[in-house]
């Protein structure tokens, strides 16, 4: 009987190291799940836009006047296209923004849209540019 009541405690350390241990992992895993949230609540607003010879994906970003806004541009073409190289661009006149980024790269610029309205962006390296209505986007600033 003395050796079941010495192993007890015993048990109860283990069950809790197991708790202990599983809530550690699951606070890990909610951390590493929720990190990309917290680091764009930081540095104001974030947006990932993709981009490829057909269009912006999506078309229409979102920000707030006076409030920074990141956005990672993902381009999805290769540099196999005689069309620009595969190159492509985010330019917003209105915003003083022209950003660039090569084939199969992805690339992260901030800026902060000083009034609210809606802002014209394009591509103006391939498909025909500003003309092209699938190289326009949209960025509706709220104030
Ligand atoms: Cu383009």
């Amino acid at each position: 009987m003395k050796k079941l009541r010495s192993s007890k405690p015993v048990l109860r350390k283990t069950t809790a190291g197991l708790w202990l241990g599983g809530l550690t992992v699951l606070a890990l895993a909610l951390g590493l799940f929720l990190k990309p949230y917290f680091r764009t609540a930081q540095s104001g607003q974030g947006a990932v836009i993709r981009i490829s010879m057909a269009g912006w994906e999506p078309n229409t970003l979102y920000a707030k006047a006076g409030q920074p806004i990141t956005v990672n541009m993902v381009n999805l073409d290769n540099q196999f296209h005689t069309d620009g190289g595969g190159w492509h661009n985010f330019v917003a006149e209105d915003l003083s923004v022209a950003e660039r980024v090569g084939p199969n790269q992805s690339k992260t610029f901030t800026f902060t849209p000083n009034k609210p309205g809606e802002f014209l962006f394009y591509c103006d390296i391939c498909c025909g540019g500003k003309d092209n209505p699938f190289m326009r986007g949209k960025l509706v600033v709220n104030g």
